[in-house]
């Protein structure tokens, strides 16, 4: 016998709120700002074709293969002048971003001309779109789900090749398919758990048993516990690794700042207590994006301002993902060393031992592993980035760039995980099935909610509110 799971859970799935306003034929200026060589008039809706029909003379957009482009002289239909020669790109409804007919004016890049293109399209039936309102309709039409307009997103503002490819990824699905998979696993759950309170007479239903469904149950929190913890990589990959250089004045912390960036950034000089404010830069390590903040010297000192400094270097610590504590390698090891290597134990952290040039006067203590480096001759630095790209746990990102890396999308599933638990522990208790079939059913529910299905008008809103106009 077989059952259709989703005619059981038609009730709690797609309730997608179409906004009246979809209607509309929307345009834009797709390109950033300013002056270039070529500026891109985005128009999508019903009435894009005849819209630009009017200004376009040289051909009928109508009868225009889908996915072709077109020369020819853009007109103001007003006054009849020439306002700019242009290619026009033509793409037809499904086939297109949005799903709807969609025309790109690719016009002169002046900022004048771009203005006037968009003003004719205004004038002639086309609403100015809201911020990341393409995206919403190719959502909204179902052309990509809410995990690939997110996507979209991420590329728009990747800074670094794994960020990029991470983006990539999920626009072509990978987060949805990851999604996909745990709901076809509690769909399959539920559909058994449905049956054996429906359909008890059955003689060919398994019979249901508080044994069968543990295994299962907990396997898949498993499975959601796995994502969550590769999803802390995920951010780390998108956002960047916070990186926090501390340590006592004078053991070379803003050099180390300097030799990353391979910038003079931070003051050096060899009097202790140089740096007195945060100085931050960020730099590309292997695909990683580093945000590095050098701090002042830490010490007992009487000095107001200096304190200060010192004050913000401990919130820095608190602050950060990552903290790399310097120590001088031609030195004893003070007593702010060691409160320091106290202090930093809890977070994540590297020690590096500068100075190697010098001859040795510190006494390693502990069987920490230690980074040693000379910023004078430029050792270790190698050493340094892998141990940062290690402790900031992408070191093999290349593998698998199928990460949940934002908030809404991790917030989710961690609700959907407290679900699953709930399930497990009814489960445990030997509750009625009917009872577990809740919890589980709401599991399935929260999971939709990742792709987007049945979100709130709210959310989707406020999500493609923070794309760029024209996108
Ligand atoms: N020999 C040697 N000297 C170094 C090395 N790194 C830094 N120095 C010197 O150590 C002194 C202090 O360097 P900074 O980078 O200003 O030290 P800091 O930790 O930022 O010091 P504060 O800002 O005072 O906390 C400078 O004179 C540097 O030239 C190194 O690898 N070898
Ligand atoms: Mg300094």
């Amino acid at each position: 016998m077989t059952i259709n799971c989703d005619n059981i859970l038609v009730d709690i799935i797609n309730n997608k709120g179409y906004d009246s306003m979809m209607n509309d034929t929307i345009c834009a200026i797709s390109t950033p700002y300013g002056e270039g060589a070529i500026s891109i008039i985005r128009i999508s809706g019903s009435s894009a074709f005849n819209i630009v029909n009017k200004l376009f003379l040289s051909k009928d957009l109508n009868k225009l293969r889908t996915h072709t482009m077109h020369y020819g002289k853009l007109f103001d239909n007003k006054t009849n002048e020439i306002i700019d020669e242009v290619m026009i790109s033509v793409m037809r409804a499904p086939k297109s971003f949005t799903t709807e007919d969609i025309v790109e004016i690719n016009c002169h890049g002046g900022l004048y001309v771009t203005k006037k293109v968009l003003e004719l399209l205004l004038t002639n039936g086309a609403r100015l779109a809201e911020p990341g309102e393409f995206t919403k309709r190719a959502f909204l039409n179902g052309r990509i789900d809410l995990t690939q307009a997110e996507s979209i997103m991420d590329m728009i503002n990747a800074k670094t090749a794994a960020s990029l490819k991470m983006a990539n990824q999920g626009l072509s699905g990978s987060i949805s398919k990851l999604i996909t998979s745990l709901k076809d696993k509690i769909i399959d759950i539920i559909g058994k758990v449905e049956v054996n309170i429906d359909y008890p007479e059955y003689d060919d239903v398994e019979v249901l048993t508080h044994e069968v469904l543990k295994p299962t149950v907990f396997s898949l929190l498993k499975q959601i516990d796995e994502i969550l913890e590769k999803s802390q990589t995920g951010i780390i990959m998108k956002e960047g690794i916070k990186t926090a250089i501390v340590g006592r004045p004078n053991v070379g912390k803003s050099s180390i700042l300097n030799l990353l960036l391979d910038e003079d950034k931070a003051i050096v000089t060899d009097i202790a207590g140089t740096t007195r404010d945060l100085v931050e830069g960020n730099i590309n390590v292997k695909g990683l994006l580093l945000k590095l903040i050098d701090t002042a010297g830490i010490r007992n000192t009487s000095d107001t301002v200096e304190r200060i400094g010192i004050k913000k270097s401990y919130t820095a610590i608190n602050d950060a993902d990552l903290v790399i504590l310097v120590l001088d390698y031609s030195s004893d090891l003070t007593k702010d060393d060691k409160e320091l290597m106290k202090r930093v134990k809890t977070k994540n952290h590297i020690i590096v031992v500068n100075k190697v040039d010098l001859p040795k006067k510190i006494q390693l203590i502990g069987n920490s592993n230690y980074v040693m480096i000379s910023t004078n001759e430029e050792t270790g630095i190698e050493n340094l980035k892998s141990a940062i790209l290690e402790k900031a746990g992408v070191s093999d990102y290349k593998k698998d760039l199928t990460y949940l890396s934002n908030i809404r999308q991790i917030t989710k599933l961690k609700e959907a995980r407290y679900s699953l638990k709930d399930a497990l522990e009814s489960i445990r208790d030997s509750m009625p099935v009917d009872l577990i079939s809740i919890d589980l059913q709401n599991t399935y529910y929260l999971l939709n909610e990742i792709l987007g299905i049945q979100s709130t008008d709210l959310i989707i809103d406020e999500l493609f509110s923070r794309f760029c106009l024209g996108k």
